[in-house]
Order: C-alpha cells, then sequence, then structure tokens
C-alpha cells in the first residue's frame, strides 16, 4: 500500500468553522446567481419561478446551515436537558419566507430579487406546501416548533417524511375529488438526508424467553421482517435569534437483508414485493378519518415513528454514557401529541429491557418519568384502538409489553379500589369484548407523568368525563394548556400591511412577546388610527377577491364592503358548517321576501377538506356549492350576499385568508371542539368571532370581553341536559324562519336536477338523536348574525371591536403556550448561543 503523509494528520483546519455568509444584498445577489446558473444550469430564458425559488431557497439555506451547527454544538457543549415532540403529523406549509423572516433578510431580499428583476413574492407563492398534516393538531406541531426555536429551547420534532401528504381538492360538479399531493416530486430543498443516523426496525416475527445463569429471564424478537429508517433533518429558525433546532423525519427504506432472504430463495417476484411493502411505511399521510381507524399500515406507520425516534435518541445518549441509564430520565423528555405515537411508551420499555438490560421496574421509572400525553379530542370515535390480534401479529413483543404493564397496573387499581371490578374493567388498558382492543389513550395515561388537554373546557371535561377514573386515581398528572399559534406566521409574515402599522403604533416588541398587542387598546378610541386600520383590511379583502380570480377560483363579483364571514377547518359535522348554512338560505330568504331594509352585504367563505371516506361531510361540501350555485346566480341578490366555497384549504391558503376577514365563524356543539387554532389566527389578525362557548372560544371571549364578541348557542352542559328530550321538529314548528329554510332546502330547490340529494342531510338535521343538535341552536346563531349587521352597520365600532380583538390575542401565542409546557412539563433551560 502506497503510504499517504495526509491519511493520518491530525486536523490543523476546523471543517465546520466557515466564515460567516454575507447577509448584504450584493451577497444574496451574487450567491443567487451562483445557484441559479451553476447548480440548476438556468439562465433568463427560464420562465418558471420554480429553479428561481429553488435557487433562492439554497441561498437563505445557506444563511441557516451555520447557525444549525452552532445550535447543535452549543446543546451538545452544555449536555442540557432536551425535549422531542413525538407526531405523526407536522403541517408546515412553505419555508422560504418564514426563513428569511426569522433571518431578518426579507427586506434585503426583496431588493436583491427586485434589481435581478424577480418578484420576491412570486418566487414564495411557488413553494409547494409541506402539507404533512391534517389540520388542527399537525399545525400546532408546526407552531411549537416555531416557539420553541424562539424561545431557543432544546426541542427536536420527530415525525415521518410522508412521500405524499394531505390529498388536494378540487370540486367538480360540486363535488369534492382528491388528488393524491406527490410534494416530493421535484424535491425538497430544505431537507438534509443523513443516511449516518438510520435505524432498523422490526415487525412481524415471534418471541423467545430463556433464563440465564442468575435466573432473570430474557426476552428476545426474532424472524422479523426489518425495514430501515433514514432521518431527513430540517432546519427549524427562531425569530432572529441565531437558534435553529430540528425537525427529524423518517423515510422508510427496505433493508438490504430484508430482500436477500427472499431473494436467496429464488423468488425475485416475491423479494421486490416484500420491497414494496418496507417502502410503503411512510408512503401517505392517513387522512383523519373515522373509517381508516384500525388500519395495519397506521400501526405500522405509528410503530415506525415511535421507534426510530426513541433508537434515536438513545444511541445519543449510549454514546456518551455508555448503558449507564440512571440520569436518562433526568436529561430527557418525550411529549407525544395525541395517542398517534403512544406505542413509544412500550417501546422504550422494550429497548431498556431487551436491549440494554435494565429490570423491569428500573425501565418503567424511567418511563413514567420521561413520557408526556397531549389529549386533542372528546369525540369517543376518535380514540385510538387497536386489535390484540393485531398488534400480536405484527409487534409481539409490544404486546407483551403492554400486558404486563396492564397487570401491574391492575394490581395498583385493585389495591386503592378493592373490590371494585367496574373500575377495573373501565380502567383497563385493554377493553373486553368479542374481541380484545389496547385503548392507547390508557397505555398513554398510565406510561407517563403528565396528561394535558388543549383549551380549559377541554381539560375540565376530560377530568370530569373520559377520564376520570385515571383523575381520580392520579390528579396530579392532568394539567391543561391552552393551544395557540405562532405570531411569526401569523401576523408578521402573513400580513405585513397589519404588523407595519402595529410596529410603527408600539414598537416591533410584540413580535416576541405578544402580550404587548395591549398597548393597541387605547389605540381603538383614535379615528385616525381606525381609518389606517380599516384601509389596511379593506385592501387585504380585496386582495383576497384579487387572489381568487387570478386562480380563476371564482368569476363573481365580490363586494369588497360586504362583510368577509370565514368559516375554513376540516368539514365535520361537529363543526356544524351545515348552521352556517342554514342562516345563509335564511338571509336568502329574506331577500326573496324583500325584508331587506338596512341591508347589510355580506360574502360568506367557507373551506375545508372532508375526509374521503365522510359521506356526510362530502354531501356538506356539495350542499355549500349547490346553494351557492343558486344564490351567486339570482339576479335579486344581486351583491346582497354572496356564497363561496374556497376549495383545496391549506395553510398557504389560510395566509391569505386571515388578513381579509371580517368575521370568524367558530360555531362547533358546546363541548365537541378541544380548542381550535383557526378562531386565534382570525382573532389576531382582527376579525371578530361569532361563536359557542366551546374550546378556546371561552378563552377568547375572557380575553376580548363579552362585548366584543358574538356570542351564541347552548352551553355544554345545557347541550348534555337538553339531549334527552331533544326535539327537533317542535323548534322547527315554533320558528317561521326555520320553517321556511327548510322548506326551500326540502323543496328540492337546490338540487333540482338531482333528486333526493340531500335527503340524508335534511333528516340529519331533523333526527332526535342528532348529536351535533344544530336545529337547537339555530334561533339563537340567527339573532347572533342579526347582531353582527347592526355592528357592522356602524363601521367605527367594528374597527374598534377589530382593534380590541387583536389587541387582546396575546394570549394566543404559543409562546405563551410553549412556556407553560415548558415550566410545567419539560423543564427545559434555554440555551442562548454564545457569540462566534
Ligand atoms: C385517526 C385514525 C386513523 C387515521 C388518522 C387519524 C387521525 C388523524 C388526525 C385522527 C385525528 C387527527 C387530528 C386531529 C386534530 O387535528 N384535532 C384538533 O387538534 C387541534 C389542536 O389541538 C384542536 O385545536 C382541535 O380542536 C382538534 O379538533
Amino acid at each position: 500500500m502506497p503510504t499517504n503523509k495526509y491519511v493520518k494528520s491530525k486536523p490543523k483546519l476546523s471543517i465546520t468553522n466557515l466564515p460567516n455568509k454575507g447577509i448584504k444584498k450584493v451577497d444574496f445577489i451574487d450567491d443567487f446567481k451562483q445557484y441559479y446558473v451553476h447548480l440548476l444550469g438556468r439562465d433568463e430564458n427560464c420562465r418558471s419561478p420554480f429553479y428561481a425559488s429553488s435557487a433562492l431557497s439554497l441561498v437563505i439555506r445557506d444563511r441557516l446551515m451555520e447557525h444549525w451547527n452552532i445550535t447543535h454544538q452549543t446543546y451538545s457543549k452544555n449536555d442540557c436537558r432536551r425535549g422531542y415532540y413525538l407526531s405523526m403529523e407536522f403541517l408546515m406549509g412553505r419555508t422560504l419566507s418564514n426563513a428569511m423572516l426569522n433571518l431578518g433578510v426579507t427586506d434585503t431580499v426583496t431588493k436583491a430579487m427586485y434589481d435581478l428583476g424577480i418578484e420576491l413574492e412570486e418566487l414564495i407563492s411557488s413553494e409547494q406546501d409541506a402539507g404533512l398534516g391534517n389540520g388542527g393538531l399537525g399545525r400546532l406541531a408546526a407552531c411549537f416548533l416555531d416557539s420553541c426555536a424562539t424561545l431557543q429551547l432544546p426541542i427536536l420534532g420527530y415525525g415521518l417524511r410522508y412521500e405524499y401528504g394531505m390529498f388536494t381538492q378540487t370540486i367538480v360538479n360540486g363535488e369534492q375529488v382528491e388528488k393524491p399531493d406527490h410534494w416530493l416530486r421535484h424535491g425538497n430543498v430544505w431537507e438534509i438526508e443523513r443516511l449516518e443516523y438510520s435505524h432498523t426496525i422490526k415487525f412481524g416475527g415471534h418471541t423467545e424467553t430463556t433464563t440465564d445463569d442468575d435466573g432473570h429471564s430474557k426476552h428476545t424478537w426474532i424472524e422479523t421482517s426489518n425495514v430501515l429508517a433514514v432521518p431527513f433533518d430540517t432546519p427549524i429558525p427562531g425569530y432572529q435569534n441565531g437558534t435553529v433546532n430540528t425537525l427529524r423525519l423518517w423515510k422508510s427504506v427496505a433493508t438490504e437483508e430484508f430482500n436477500l432472504d427472499e431473494f436467496n430463495a429464488g423468488d425475485y417476484a416475491e423479494a421486490v414485493a416484500a420491497k414494496n411493502t418496507a417502502e410503503n411505511i411512510t408512503m401517505v399521510l392517513y387522512p383523519n378519518d373515522a373509517n381508516e381507524n384500525g388500519k395495519e399500515l397506521r400501526l405500522r406507520q405509528q410503530y415506525f415513528l415511535a421507534s426510530a425516534s426513541l433508537q434515536d435518541v438513545l444511541a445519543h445518549w449510549t454514546g456518551i454514557h455508555g448503558n449507564n441509564f440512571t440520569r436518562f430520565a433526568e436529561k430527557n423528555c418525550f411529549q407525544l401529541n395525541d395517542t398517534h405515537p403512544s406505542i413509544a411508551i412500550a417501546e422504550l420499555m422494550r429497548l431498556l429491557v431487551d436491549i440494554h438490560h435494565l429490570s423491569w421496574n428500573e425501565a418503567w421509572i424511567i418511563t413514567k418519568n420521561t413520557m408526556a400525553y397531549t389529549n386533542h379530542t372528546l369525540l369517543p370515535e376518535a380514540l385510538e384502538r387497536w386489535s390484540v390480534k393485531l398488534m400480536q401479529r405484527l409487534l409481539p413483543r409490544l404486546m407483551e409489553i403492554i400486558f404486563e404493564i396492564n397487570a401491574q397496573f391492575m394490581t395498583d387499581v385493585s389495591s386503592h379500589w378493592p373490590g371494585d371490578g367496574e373500575r377495573l374493567r373501565k380502567m383497563s388498558i385493554i377493553e373486553e369484548g368479542h374481541e380484545q382492543q389496547v385503548r392507547m389513550a390508557h397505555l398513554a395515561i398510565v406510561g407517563s407523568f403528565s396528561v394535558n388537554g388543549v383549551a380549559q373546557l377541554h381539560t375540565q371535561l376530560l377530568q370530569q368525563g373520559l377520564f376520570s377514573d385515571f383523575y381520580a386515581f392520579w390528579p396530579h398528572k392532568f394539567n391543561n394548556k391552552t393551544n395557540g399559534v405562532t405570531p411569526r406566521r401569523w401576523l408578521a409574515a402573513c400580513n405585513p400591511e397589519l404588523a407595519s402599522l402595529i410596529s410603527a403604533t408600539i414598537g416591533d416588541g410584540w413580535i416576541t412577546d405578544l402580550s404587548q398587542l395591549k398597548k393597541l387598546e387605547p389605540y381603538a378610541e383614535d379615528a385616525q388610527f381606525r381609518k389606517q386600520w380599516r384601509a389596511i383590511k379593506q385592501a387585504a379583502k380585496q386582495s383576497l377577491i384579487d387572489y381568487k380570480k387570478a386562480n380563476h377560483e371564482t368569476e363573481l363579483h365580490l363586494n369588497v364592503d360586504a362583510i368577509f364571514d370565514m368559516q375554513v377547518k376540516r368539514i365535520h359535522e361537529y363543526k356544524r358548517q351545515l348552521l352556517n348554512v342554514l342562516h345563509v338560505i335564511h338571509l336568502y330568504n329574506r331577500i326573496k321576501k324583500g325584508d331587506t331594509e338596512n341591508w347589510v352585504a355580506r360574502c360568506v367563505l367557507i373551506g375545508g377538506k372532508a375526509a374521503p371516506g365522510y359521506r356526510m361531510a362530502k354531501k356538506v361540501i356539495k350542499l355549500i356549492n349547490n346553494v351557492a350555485q343558486i344564490i351567486n346566480s339570482d339576479p335579486d341578490v344581486g351583491d346582497k350576499l354572496a356564497l363561496l366555497f374556497l376549495s383545496d384549504y391549506r395553510v398557504s391558503a389560510m395566509e391569505k385568508i386571515c388578513p381579509g376577514a371580517d368575521l370568524s365563524e367558530q360555531i362547533s356543539t358546546a363541548g365537541k371542539e378541544a380548542s381550535g387554532t383557526g378562531n386565534m389566527k382570525l382573532m389576531m389578525n382582527g376579525a371578530i368571532t361569532i361563536g359557542t362557548l366551546d374550546g378556546a372560544n371561552i378563552e377568547i371571549r375572557e380575553e376580548v370581553g363579552e362585548k366584543n364578541f358574538f356570542l351564541f348557542g347552548l352551553t355544554e352542559e345545557q347541550i348534555e341536559s337538553r339531549r334527552k328530550h331533544y326535539n327537533p321538529l317542535a323548534i322547527i314548528d315554533h320558528d317561521n324562519d326555520l320553517k321556511d329554510v327548510l322548506h326551500l332546502l326540502e323543496s328540492g330547490h337546490f338540487n333540482q336536477f338531482e333528486p333526493g340529494l340531500f335527503d340524508d342531510v335534511i333528516s340529519s338535521i331533523k333526527n332526535p338523536h342528532d348529536p351535533w343538535m344544530t336545529i337547537a341552536d339555530f334561533r339563537s346563531y340567527i339573532d347572533a348574525q342579526k347582531r353582527v349587521e347592526e355592528a357592522y352597520l356602524d363601521q367605527e365600532r367594528w374597527t374598534k371591536m377589530s382593534i380590541i380583538n387583536c389587541a387582546n390575542s396575546g394570549k394566543f401565542s404559543t409562546d405563551r403556550t410553549i412556556n407553560e409546557y415548558n415550566n410545567e412539563i419539560w423543564k427545559l433551560k434555554p440555551q442562548p448561543l454564545n457569540p462566534q
């Protein structure tokens, strides 16, 4: 072998110690050209904004990279306690504009692009949304990451790198049609593949128990089908503070041995098919759909996330501490985003006991002290259960561990409540029945030190209802963490005009301390300020119209002076988009009757996706579109009223919608919406809420005061007591407006060529067992809408209310939420970076 004098020399230079990339205009211009021409091979003649957008993203990514490295080194050097946010969903939306805002370079980059003859906005909006989530829960995870980085907390997000995100929605003949969202087709410049941190995940096979010389039993899980988990990292920049945290998403890849076994057996086709099974795991995000419950692939996904993430954390730990786990719980903490990743509790036990040879009790203490669980729903049909049979087949060792956890838990319960068999049955992790099921929420509560709901009412209902036995047993585990949204994306970035006015008035401290918005309140009395506020809202409404027109979403003439009345969220019966439609039909009836004195024009915008298998939700979309078609084309209506269904609602659409909203519809049946977060985004942008006493609406109303919130509807308690003798037909009989609305619906006016189409929708609300009790709240809703109109007629009064709503939205920053998680659950120390 030829000797090479350079091979073993000690490094004289640090590889990672780079000069910082410049952030002056010329630096952006030079680097942009470099990427655009040299790397991507494009020139002035390229017409697609995609390559320019990619080039700029690479330029920005470079600026994050050096900070990313420093952040990482700081955490290692300080050997700090760390947190991990485990979530099946991270609904990140677009990255470029957020990265520029957080780096503080938006203005400079705008100028640099301008000099190159490029409009920055065009590059920003050509970026695909990363739609790796369904809705609230996924977007919450994304807002949390932004706040953790802004608060300089050492948190790592762990999730799945789905090849296909949330489907895109198109509307054909009024109906939802789903298209797959192959968001990675053109590559993703924001992610870095880190093959070197891959882990092997086991499925199937069987277990063996042996006893060693000391009489300890040893469990092995053998003859498994293995899949490789390969991490892809995305940088998460804090707001102008140098911190760059990490979102690590796992991709499933077939392992070599996995293929080889079959291949050696001579069955080539089987080998290729097996490769597909492995690589299918992270192929697609499941839509939030009760019909998808119990699907094997979903369980594979959940275990894949849990196992890969835990192995990752343990590999890092043993790399430093070897097999000494005494301080593990002191240094690590996992937050489980709903029960979706809660198999992590059993997996951590497996890794500690079977792989790292801790005793059961040592492992259990560590597990219970590191896991924390957040619940996001009260709907019983949304609670996860897995059949024991499926789990035994797919994850046999985990099933044994869950049985063992449950056996010890049942012992504890019976010593607390001796002789109370009913209590044991209700609390057991295993539900008995014709088929045994694992109740994941019970596993999550038993295996963690903290259980939280996402708004005050929701937490209270968990404690008194769904989890009351657990609350009686472990009251100290339960706590509330009211949700929030990040003010960087949801005000500073999406509404730059309003953000500038606010900063010019009270300074820009609000961006990282949203409670400072309170300083705006006195300006509600300032006529000049109100005028500016109104002009900004009006311009935002106009640009929303222009945007819809440019996308050929509507040819309708929309009236900017109308109330922009928005309901954007997943389509679900409990969210009661139907109630909104009943109101629209009522307004239509009034127009047709000539009852239009003091009329206030209204433009009702409804957007959201229905789970592909949720029949009733899809019918509601069709109804909205049919009603829209009739109303919008009726010459009697003119611009008094418009109804528009916004197709393909997603993060980037909400960024356009928020600034232009006057009225925020939050009209769920009381006790059903855990929190809601769209309500917070709209409030922050000066929309006024019409809502029930549900989820975080209650806290929004507390913050703005009852005069600045349009309240209606039964309370949760009233709903539950009314339920027993609910008689919608009697209510209809006593309400002429409601009678007229239903009569028009039932006459087939909105489905003249589709007879019977809405029969099931109509009969669902007339049913005395309607769980959502839409009819019960109709009158109160109509009256509240009347109060909305009165308020809107007085533009000065409306503007005051709008300013007061924004001024009191400080509580709903995820910075506040995350500080609460950190002070009460995670207890991480902020990690400021040393100046380099
Ligand atoms: C279930 C079974 C099979 C496949 C998927 C699922 C699934 C997927 C997503 C079940 C639930 C979800 C998401 C739920 C969700 O987004 N919940 C919302 O969480 C928000 C954040 O806390 C709250 O504000 C909302 O009130 C709550 O509805």
